[in-house]
């Protein structure tokens, strides 16, 4: 073969391994696949693989290290309570404290003093906590809670609301069990254009809860509702703060002014503000439950005796004793349950003084609060 040839036959051969070495470098492609399974990624999907648990309002459940088997001794519970208030909150609390020592269940409350700043500071000190897993809250305020309710969830903590609600997106916390209040105030109304029907002038003040809170918000907006229905509107509204002495302050004033003391009717946002004007309306020589028709919320052990002696016309159901059913959700969250609804409504009815005195002890006598 002459040396032109021999040359050729080399280029070629040379051309060939050459393309041969390439395709072998393609393991490119080969290595590929080697990324692929270095997906391993894949080794850490199993955990993204398992569905997270979302509510129907959209909120996603931590997992419980516990779950599927958790039980009451199992739950730590952050409790984020409002602070003194009255008779009812006594009670309110006294339902978490019994229960929680009946089932088996650690309990921390924080006394937020009436303060939203002190219930965000609560919120995160039980989020670093690593020892709870279900957090409580009885908002003071409607607003303010979001970035706390998404801390929360991100650090596996699970959040009920109890009584009182927020402008939260239902997205933020597992449910809210409390009352209906904007309910509690169309009673009210209702209770209230009986009160005063075929009365000549039907003037109505209003003392009102404490500002921010859902529970006067809301009973406020019933109660106009089904006035409305009867022709009523309130003459004025002033916050009573859910106290005796700051209700007191505001009827003695309003009986002072010479528009406001012709006045028919006082609807009072819980027990506590209507045993201030009642006193305020006596002091202004007055007959309460006749002069004057007195319509409040909470029916405490103070409401049936205020009933019974005619000075308080109706009182509204709102049911403290939470404990036992926030619990119950609580477990079911803990264990996975996305079943839920987002709200839970406690039920409730209405007493009024026209039931008469023997009827109402009766019932104050196994009243539990
Ligand atoms: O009516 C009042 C308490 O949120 C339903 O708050 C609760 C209200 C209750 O201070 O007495």
């Amino acid at each position: 073969m002459n040396l032109n040839k021999l040359f050729k036959v080399f280029a070629v051969v040379l051309v060939l391994s050459m393309m041969l070495a390439a395709c072998k470098t393609a393991p490119v492609a080969t290595e590929a696949p080697v990324v692929a399974t270095e997906a391993p990624v894949a080794t850490e999907a199993p955990a993204a693989t398992e569905a997270a648990l979302v509510t129907s309002s959209g909120y996603v459940l931590p997992a419980a290290a516990c779950a599927p088997n958790c039980t009451y001794n199992d739950m730590v519970v952050g409790f984020i309570q409002t602070g003194p208030e009255g008779a009812w909150r006594t009670a309110n609390n006294a339902s978490f404290d019994e229960a929680a020592t009946q089932l088996g269940i650690t309990l921390k409350v924080y006394d937020s003093q009436g303060k939203v700043e002190n219930q965000i500071s609560a919120f995160q000190t039980f989020i670093q906590d690593p020892t709870v897993n279900v957090i409580i809250l009885a908002a003071v305020d409607t607003k303010g809670f979001d970035d706390v309710l998404k801390e929360a969830m991100d650090n596996g903590k699970i959040v009920i609301l109890e009584d009182r609600s927020l402008d939260s997106s239902a997205s933020l916390y597992y449910t809210r069990v409390g009352s209906d209040f904007v309910l509690e105030g169309q009673k009210a109304g209702t209770e209230m254009c009986k009160l005063l029907e075929g009365m000549d002038t039907k003037n109505v003040l209003e003392i009102s809860g404490a500002v921010g809170a859902s529970a006067g918000i809301d009973r406020g907006t019933g109660f106009r509702q089904t006035m409305e229905e009867c022709g009523i509107t309130v003459t004025a509204t002033q916050t009573g703060d859910w106290k005796v002495a700051p209700s007191k302050a505001v009827m003695e004033a309003w009986l002072k002014d010479p528009v406001l003391k012709d006045v028919q009717g006082v609807h009072a946002h819980n027990i506590e503000e209507a045993l201030g004007a009642i006193q305020a309306i006596k002091e202004a020589g007055l007959v309460p439950g006749v002069d004057i028709k007195v319509v409040a919320y909470d029916t405490t052990k103070d409401t049936f005796a205020a009933l019974i002696s005619g000075e308080l016309s109706v009182g509204v159901e709102c049911n403290p004793l939470l404990g036992p059913q926030v619990y119950e959700i609580a477990l079911k969250g803990l264990n996975g349950d996305t079943s839920i609804p987002s709200y839970i409504v406690s039920n409730e009815s209405v007493f009024t003084s026209a039931q008469g005195a023997t009827e109402l002890q009766s019932i104050l006598d196994g009243w539990k609060y």
